[in-house]
């Protein structure tokens, strides 16, 4: 057993949820940072039955002396930067908050670490999005990027710095390209769990049509379970690195979908084109699907697929869980949640 100190940003978050978990198991102390929050919700913590043991401090990515309090008092051994305005729908409408929580809350970090506390070492979150319009299939660690939100063109500032001051300052600063990573703990707001929530209600009896925006771009989907025993790898290395997390699968949202209603015993038949593109129940012929524009991007990522090569090789880290796993886990528990 370790005895060592892990602070968690993002702690409300799927991500950070299941890292306290682990680092729990291995021994550490864990300190979970958060917004400060009237209605803080801490659903993950407790579902994972973690919510006593974790100690919450209240922070702020966009305030510097608050994080220059919260480091220098609990002189974390490592740093795991979770927190982030994640939703890239949203970036295009908060650019500029998401660019300083992003990208300046991480410069932040970085200086405070290399100023106060120069052993400590520091996790990354940065984002298969940084791939964006991707130059290269599958996508690996010498991928360039090519940002299409402010959320990944701020995750590219912050991926940058985490090399600049790995480079300039011998900062163990080390970053995760994780791939899209799921789990029943995902925020509604995203593509997989608004579609498991929804074939979950629909199996109890409400029969609403699923609203989705663009069916055909494809994601490299694994279990965010699995993916955080790979942050922690990375950090228990001798040197800061950058790693591609990935299952080196893609998917379809269309075809998640048809993951998604066969969870429940439903086959879905697709009819239409673009915008007129409808899901039905084949064997009822009942509406399940529609295309609704409002979802959207202003810039869309078409295609990620990741090759976590160097993961396996280096950390010995590879995916366990299946997609058909994946979404069965998230139904079944949408399912429980919802009745
Ligand atoms: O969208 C399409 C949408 O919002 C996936 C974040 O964790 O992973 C996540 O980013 C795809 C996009 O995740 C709907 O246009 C269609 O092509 O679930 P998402 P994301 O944008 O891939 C990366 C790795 C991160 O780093 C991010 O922080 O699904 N899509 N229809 C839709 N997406 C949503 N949300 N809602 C729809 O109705």
């Amino acid at each position: 057993m370790q005895n060592k100190t892990a602070l968690v940003t993002g702690i409300t978050g799927q991500d950070g949820a299941w890292l306290a978990k682990l680092l729990l198991e291995k021994g550490y102390t864990v300190v979970g940072a958060a917004r400060r929050n009237s209605n803080r919700n801490l659903y993950g913590l407790k579902y994972l039955g973690i919510e006593e043991q974790v100690k919450i401090v209240d922070m702020d990515l966009l305030d510097y002396s608050n994080i220059y309090d919260v480091i220098t008092t609990i002189k974390p051994d490592e740093i795991y930067n979770l927190a982030a305005q994640s939703f890239v729908a949203a970036s295009f409408k908060q650019p500029l908050s998401t660019g300083m929580v992003d990208g300046m809350g991480v410069a932040y970090i970085l200086d405070i670490v290399k100023t106060f506390l120069p052993t400590t070492k520091v996790y990354q979150a940065s984002t298969s999005e940084l791939y964006g319009k991707v130059v290269e299939t599958p996508q690996k660690e010498t991928t360039p990027f090519y940002p299409r939100s402010p959320y990944a063109v701020a995750k590219q500032y912050a991926h940058w710095m985490m090399v600049n001051y790995r480079e300039s300052y011998n900062i163990f600063a080390t970053c995760g390209i994780l791939f899209n990573h799921e789990s029943e703990l995902r925020g509604k707001e995203f593509v997989t769990r608004k579609i498991t929530n929804h074939v979950a209600k629909y199996s109890l009896g409400d029969k609403e049509v699923l609203r989705l925006g663009n069916l055909n771009s494809s994601r490299d989907w694994g279990y965010a379970k699995d993916y955080v025993e790979g942050m922690y790898l990375m950090m228990q290395q001798d040197n800061p690195d950058t790693f591609v997390l990935a299952t080196g699968t893609t998917t379809t949202i269309r075809d998640f979908v048809n993951h998604a209603y066969n969870a429940i015993n439903i086959e879905v038949k697709w009819e239409g084109d673009g915008v007129d593109e409808k899901g039905f129940d084949a064997n009822t012929g009942e509406q399940l699907v529609m295309v609704d524009p409002q979802f959207f991007r202003p810039a869309e990522v078409e295609l990620l697929v990741g090759d976590a090569t160097k993961a396996k090789e280096v950390l010995g880290w590879t995916p366990k869980t299946s997609l058909d796993e994946l979404v069965k886990i998230m139904v079944d528990h949408d399912i429980k949640l919802n009745s």
